[in-house]
């Protein structure tokens, strides 16, 4: 047994593993002061919530309180380790802050009140506005952070029962594009690869991913293989220097924007050495000539030109990926949230099909996810999809779930695709969109251009319902704030970025008057007295157990197959991973290992779109080109980012995360480990750019683009140069209210995305937070160096910089 101090140790002690060899178990625990193991008056299992990894873990409880957790050793995804968030987020459960009661709006202001009238006044408004403007003036904007038995009930409520199109999550500005670039080249969305293939990679390529700081066990599991004999070769793409890149064989670094013209580039230098599976190929795909002639036109020179990387690093990597045995490939955001996002993961995907490369072990293909339960969203149809993946544009799809439902088929709308969440705030800003029902996301500091945001969501005319844990910005803005239960406060299951199904048991009771959004949802339902056409009450569940049931029953046949899981099946396993059914009643490991892909014309999710507009093509033009459902290799021509830099804001503005801190902070902001470790905002700019523009470390710096102004503290780092990089964690909720305003242009605030710009991917509609044009200037002397980690992407190239620590609190037992 070792004790870490995992704020200063993020990955914790190594257990290196060879090529083939099974990875050892490490069982990380983190249990309060003054409780031992032996206090414990009770394990149940979850896993984790504070991002899209799944690892298994115990919840310890003690009079009825949460006083640690402790990592699964038999699960299937992290043999018992656990990531700083981890170990000491569950903290927030505890927060005084939580919310207790609902609130509603009066005479301008939030006032506590009973739940009879916080739900009077939603179903009041529902109901007048169905009389008078119909279900498309109603929507919901939910979230990749609740259970499936949520997702699959809200999508029940809204496409069935009030039959809106106005359903959409915040996974649209996290996963949309790894859904649409599966349904893009396979025909359906569903996770190729599983996290075992890092056992057996001779090749790891990450792109735009920090997987050390945002899925920091798998990156644990990288580092056990790095550690032995014979180990991967990483390529990794990504502008920053991240823990990754400290372990890259090959590191490309590319102007943000420009993914599209690397990866024709890397395909150039693959088809040009013939590194093609030819077999494979004529096989199993449509398309390939087409990919031939683009990807002629990007020769490494070209391409460095473009991006701003050299040509030999570009042949390296191309070589690398090339000759690679067993390639694993993972994508995120540095690819998912820029201009041409679906257009670059699909050539993501290309390499995989020209090479052959699915559906073995390690040669896995990782279009991941961020949020722990994005996957669900997706498959139950709470995003933008529809249930079980089925085709808004196949009306037998939608006579399925008319079927499923008992209801008529005109009652569910699919005139036209699921409405996505960008376009559902431009509803609400003309005002066609009269009440959005915000569940588990916090808009008012997650989506691009705030300043616009806030003006949306703070409309008279505009009914705002916000289901959360604690009062954020955007309930501040609410007619009515509804008190949900955390996870450990309620019953239901989740499925992570490999297809890992897990359950997470109620552990402890909410606090106050909170209710899970199962119950809320379900409420509000049995109050609007929705029926199906026999009469019988709509959804025809009451527990989650039962919608679970009621899911599997919509999953039977398609690819997220659940039909052979059950509550209790589950309870005792190390997660199991979908399709799970009849064919495979233990899960199974890979998808497309018989080359036989979910992208026959009846059977598909989705038709396909045009990679450069975003037009959707139509049902005989996709039959015409794919008859028999084999995969699709799309080229794409490159096209520049839409707000390049220039003379007055020379900079490339990137936003994301780091390792201490999850999102918008609800959680991690409330736990003193993790808020000390990254406790405010600040921004990363390279040595050399610093200096001609006269910033130190620590200095204070101003950041503007054409939407607004932020202010923070100049971290110096090994970061590509002209680009600045801004963390998006940092709202007003932690005694920064008076910024929550706007007073022109001149208002310096804190939020990254008061920068940010409202745009988005045409194919994948997901909005781009990795490209805007900056100016940089230094304003002042700051209080000392910034308030940025040193132990990963922030890390400063500068000495003198404290190093971070947790200290006494954050010592964590590791049991080797
Ligand atoms: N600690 C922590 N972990 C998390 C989360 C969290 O908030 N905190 N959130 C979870 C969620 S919801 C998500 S979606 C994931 C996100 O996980 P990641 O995608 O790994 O995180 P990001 O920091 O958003 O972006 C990843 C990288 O993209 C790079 N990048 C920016 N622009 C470009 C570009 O144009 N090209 C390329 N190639 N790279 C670029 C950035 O430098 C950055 O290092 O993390 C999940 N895990
Ligand atoms: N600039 C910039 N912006 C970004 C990104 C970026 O990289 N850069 N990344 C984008 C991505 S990938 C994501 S995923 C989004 C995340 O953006 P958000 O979804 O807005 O972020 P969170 O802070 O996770 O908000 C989740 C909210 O749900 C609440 N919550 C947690 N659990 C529950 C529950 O069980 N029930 C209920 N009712 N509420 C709960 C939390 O308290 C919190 O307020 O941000 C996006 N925005
Ligand atoms: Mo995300």
């Amino acid at each position: 047994m070792a004790r870490t101090d995992r704020i200063s140790d993020p990955w914790g002690t190594r257990t290196p593993y060879a090529s083939g060899e099974p990875w050892p178990q490490r069982v990380d625990q983190y249990l309060t002061a003054g409780v031992t193991a032996d206090d414990v008056d009770a394990w149940v299992p979850s896993a984790s919530v504070l991002h899209s990894n799944g690892d298994g873990l115990d919840i310890a409880v003690k009079d009825g309180r949460i006083v640690g957790v402790r990592g699964r050793a038999g699960d299937r995804v992290n043999h018992g380790r656990l990531d700083p968030k981890d170990l000491y987020g569950w903290q927030a459960n505890h927060s005084p802050d939580r919310l207790r009661t609902p609130l509603v709006r009066r005479n301008g202001t939030l006032v506590e009140t009973d739940w009879d009238t916080a739900m009077d006044r939603i179903v009041t408004h529902s109901r007048r506005l169905l009389d008078e403007r119909g279900p498309n003036s109603i929507g919901f904007y939910t979230s990749g952070q609740l259970f499936l038995e949520e997702y699959y009930t809200q999508c029940v409520i809204a496409h069935g029962a009030i039959g809106t199109n106005h359903v959409d999550g915040n996974t649209r500005l996290c996963t949309a594009t790894a859904a649409e670039a599966l349904k893009e080249s396979f025909g359906c969305d569903g996770q190729p690869g599983s996290y075992t293939d890092v056992d057996h990679a001779d090749v790891i390529a990450l792109y735009g991913h920090n997987v050390a700081e945002t899925q920091t066990v798998l990156w644990m599991r990288m580092l056990d293989r790095l550690a032995a004999p014979n180990p991967p070769a990483i390529v990794c793409v990504d502008p920053r220097p991240t823990p990754v890149v400290r372990h890259a064989a090959v590191h490309l670094a590319p102007l943000p924007g420009t993914n599209v013209a690397l990866m024709n580039g890397l395909l150039h230098e693959i088809l040009d050495h013939d590194w093609v599976d030819h077999d494979y190929v004529e096989a199993h795909t449509v398309g390939f000539d087409e990919l031939r002639k683009r990807v002629a036109e990007f020769p490494p020179e070209r391409v460095a030109d473009i991006c701003g990387v050299d040509a030999n690093d570009v042949r390296r990597a191309g070589e690398l990926i090339g000759t690679a045995e067993r390639l694993l490939s993972t994508v995120l955001q540095g690819f998912y949230q820029s201009h041409q996002a679906t257009a670059a993961a699909v050539q993501v995907n290309n390499i995989h099909l020209v090479r052959g490369m699915l559906g073995r072990p390690g040669c896995g293909l990782l279009q991941m996810n961020g949020q722990p339960t994005a996957e669900n969203t997706r498959e139950c149809g709470a995003d933008g999809d529809l249930a079980g993946f089925r085709n808004w544009a196949n009306d037998s799809h939608i006579e399925e779930l008319a079927e499923l439902w008992n209801l008529d088929v005109t009652t569910i709308p699919h005139y036209a695709p699921p409405t996505h969440a960008m376009q559902m705030f431009r509803y609400a800003e003309e005002g066609s969109l009269r009440m959005l029902w915000v569940s588990a996301t916090n808009p008012a500091v997650s989506l691009p251009e705030l300043g616009r945001v806030r003006r949306i969501l703070a409309q008279d005319r505009l009914f705002l319902v916000v289901q959360d844990l604690f009062l954020t910005e955007t309930a501040q803005l609410a007619d009515v704030v509804l008190p949900a239960a955390a996870w450990a406060e309620k019953t239901g299951t989740f499925t992570n970025a490999d297809r890992t199904v897990h359950i997470s048991d109620k552990a402890i009771d909410p606090p106050g008057q909170a209710r899970s959004d199962f119950d809320i949802f379900l409420d509000y339902a049995r109050r609007m007295d929705f029926r199906d056409k026999d009469g019988g009450p709509l959804p025809s569940w009451n527990t989650p157990e039962e919608a679970f049931e009621a899911w599997k029953r919509c999953s039977a046949g398609r690819p997220c197959d659940y039909t052979a899981l059950t509550y209790d099946k589950l309870r005792g396993a190390g997660g199991i991973q979908w399709p799970c059914n009849e064919e495979h009643p233990d899960g199974t490991e890979r998808l497309y290992a018989d080359g036989q892909f979910f992208a026959a014309p009846d059977y598909c999710e989705a038709y396909g779109k045009d990679l450069i507009t975003g037009a959707p093509l139509e049902p005989t033009e996709y039959r015409a080109m794919n008859p028999f459902g084999r995969a699709i290799i799309k080229a794409a021509e490159y096209v520049p980012p839409h707000e390049p830099p220039s003379p007055e804001r020379p900079y490339v503005l990137i936003t994301g995360r780091t390792v201490y801190h999850f999102h918008t902070r609800t959680k991690t902001g409330r736990v003193p480990q993790l808020q000390a470790a990254a406790p405010d905002v600040w921004v990363e700019m390279a040595r050399a750019d610093a200096r001609r523009a006269g910033i130190a470390e620590g200095d204070l710096v101003e950041i503007r683009t054409a939407r607004g102004c932020v202010t923070a503290t100049a971290r110096l780092t090994d970061m590509r140069r002209g680009v600045v990089f801004l963390p998006f964690h940092y709202g007003y909720w932690d005694g920064y209210w008076d910024d929550y305003r706007d007073d022109g242009a001149d208002t310096h605030h804190r939020a990254a995305n008061e920068l940010t710009l409202t745009d988005w991917d045409p194919v994948s509609k997901q909005p781009i937070f990795k490209t805007s044009a900056a100016s940089v200037r230094r304003i002042g002397t700051g209080a000392g160096a910034a308030p940025a980690p040193t132990t990963a992407a922030s890390a400063p190239c500068t000495p003198g910089v404290d190093d971070t620590v947790g200290g006494a609190d954050a010592l964590a037992d590791e049991q080797l």
